[in-house]
């Protein structure tokens, strides 16, 4: 299965934070598309520290709910503290986005991300590094999402990929 996930931080050393997700989460399998080091305002809440965000494409065996048992891992082990409010401050999230083309919905995973298309910080890594994939619910490529989104928060690249971008 290819999974897409995303990193992001906005608090401590992001930058640091967000390669030592990224290396963590190679556990799971071999990385096939890495997005650049983006800057982004926060969404969802008020706040003046700028998040970084970054997408990584992984192959992996594991199924869907393992990844994301990895992910929390990975989260907690980065200093992630959580409070039980939705949109806050944090050293790392890790979320998935797409696994394959597969829809689920389960009481700890909904895949694809509910919220994704309504995201520049989200967009704007997608459409740089799989601008043809077709969300599987939406039926839209990323390039036109990223066209349709409404969303005018700023997303700029601060580093240009550091990996292959597609392997
Ligand atoms: N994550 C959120 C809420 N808002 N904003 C940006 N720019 N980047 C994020 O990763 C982010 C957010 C909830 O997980
Ligand atoms: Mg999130
Ligand atoms: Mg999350």
């Amino acid at each position: 299965m290819f999974v897409t996930l995303i990193f992001g931080g906005n608090q401590g050393d992001r930058k640091a934070l967000i390669r030592e997700a990224i290396t963590e989460m190679s556990s799971i399998g071999k990385i096939q598309h890495c997005s650049s080091l983006y800057e982004t305002a926060p969404w969802g809440f008020e706040s003046s520290d700028s998040f970084y965000n970054q997408i990584v494409t992984y192959e992996t065996d594991l199924l869907p709910e393992e990844v994301l048992d990895k992910c929390q891992a990975t989260e907690q082990k980065l200093g992630r503290v959580r409070t039980g409010t939705q949109f806050c401050s944090r050293t790392m999230d890790i979320d998935i986005l797409f696994c394959d083309s597969r829809v689920i919905n389960t009481p700890r995973l909904t895949v694809p991300h509910p919220r994704l298309a309504q995201r520049n910080f989200v967009l704007a890594p997608l459409n740089e590094i799989m601008p043809d994939f077709i969300h599987p619910v939406i039926h839209k490529n990323m390039t036109t999402l990223l066209s349709e989104c409404t969303d005018t928060l700023k997303a700029e690249i601060i580093e240009k990929s550091f990996l292959n971008q597609s392997v």
